[in-house]
């Protein structure tokens, strides 16, 4: 597979609803899409880091940065066998793996589609279908919390997450339990608590929660080992699981009992089919994760999540929830019974509304094997 030609897009969306974690609220998201063209086809790929560097150091303009002065030229013009080459073929750049991962996640795409195979096949999937579930972002009130999920229950979403912090963990928990005592249910701190807080974190497993993900800082595994000896609900590592290698070390060292995989975190499918193998391997169930892509980082997701050890339902949710319209026509939907399909068509297998692009297109550059310089 030999690619010609890299455009990269910045794009801003409004969200259909507003998103809230322990970081902060958003009412529009801007990401990057990235396409490859290469053998006569063309691959899409969405680099989802943010406009801020609170969930990850990575930002859209350092990912921007990133692809046209250092990526660009380390794909442009070369020939891949296969597109598990693209990762160590940027492995000069450290880290970055949301910029890597947007160019390599457009390289399975590309690849699938010269093959004429739906990209769930190319990547080892085994599934048809995906279990589905939701993100709840903190709420003004917890009246409305429980609206929230009990709007979601009936649209079918079989596990709900709710996003907690200091203020907003016990009581948030304790509301929604009350009302729907037998639902798949879990948090998400987003590193919003400290090593010292293990005798108020233990308050919630009276709760019969699935999970608590990443309630330790971002970059911490050890504090997540003591952490998980003071508490009975298992932790979920996401932040934290930068690397497979990190991976590794968590699942040794007992910090953590499940993962989230997102293959922007970790630099695309390639490392999230490594990641997940490991974890399998291991016993570690996994689950995929989500950054609120539109439909096209979206779509890969439903793919990479047909691979067998996604036991769990993940954040992979209808397009309605996130963008109205989406990127991507029809747009993702679920099923009464909380599923996915997963498409059929090559490649990502959705239609890109390339109109929708352009109009949602902040800033775009298309670069050539000539138009890029080295570093
Ligand atoms: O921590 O999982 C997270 C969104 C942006 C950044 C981090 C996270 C999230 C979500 C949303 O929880 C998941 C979704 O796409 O619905
Ligand atoms: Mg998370």
């Amino acid at each position: 597979m030999k690619i010609d030609r890299l455009d990269v897009r910045l794009l801003r969306l409004p969200l259909a609803q507003f998103f809230e974690t322990s970081f902060g609220r958003s009412y529009d998201r801007v990401f990057l899409l990235i396409r490859l063209e290469g053998e006569g086809h063309v691959g899409w790929g969405e680099a989802v880091a943010e406009a801020h560097p609170y969930y990850s150091s990575e930002t859209t303009k350092t990912a921007w940065h990133i692809i046209t002065e250092f990526l660009a030229q380390r794909v442009l013009g070369k020939a891949f066998e296969h597109p598990r080459e693209i990762f160590p073929a940027l492995a000069r750049v450290r880290g970055h793996n949301m910029a890597k991962a947007g160019v390599e996640m457009a390289a399975w795409d590309l690849y699938a589609r010269i093959l004429g195979k739906p990209l769930s096949a190319v990547l080892g999937g085994t599934r048809d279908r995906i279990a589905s579930g939701v993100s709840i972002g903190i709420q003004d009130s917890l009246d409305q919390l429980v609206a929230k999920v009990d709007k979601e229950l009936a649209a079918g979403y079989k596990r709900i997450k709710i996003k907690i912090k200091p203020g907003w963990d016990v009581n948030a928990v304790e509301a929604v339990r009350a009302k729907f005592p037998d639902i798949l249910l879990m948090v998400d701190a987003n590193a919003a608590y400290s090593a010292e807080d293990g005798p108020h974190l233990a308050r919630l497993d009276g709760y019969n929660l699935m999970m608590i993900e990443q309630p330790l800082e971002y970059d911490d595994v050890m504090d997540h080992v003591q952490l998980q000896k003071q508490i009975a609900t298992p932790i979920c590592l996401d932040e934290s699981i930068h690397t497979v290698r990190i991976a590794r070390d968590a699942i040794e060292a007992k910090a953590c009992k499940i993962i989230n995989i997102k293959p922007g975190r970790v630099g695309g499918h390639g490392e999230s089919i490594r990641l997940h193998d490991l974890c399998q391997a291991h016993g570690i169930p996994v689950w995929h994760g989500g950054m609120l892509e539109s439909g096209i980082g979206r779509a890969h997701n439903i793919h990479l999540a047909s691979l067998p050890n996604f036991t769990l339902p993940g954040d992979i949710a209808a397009s309605k929830r996130y963008y109205v319209p989406d990127l991507i026509e029809p747009g993702i939907e679920v099923s009464a019974d909380g599923t996915i399909p997963v498409p059929t068509g090559p490649g990502i297998g959705v239609t890109i509304i390339e109109d929708r692009v352009q109009a949602a297109t902040l800033r775009h550059v298309s670069l050539d094997a000539s138009a890029v310089k080295s570093h």
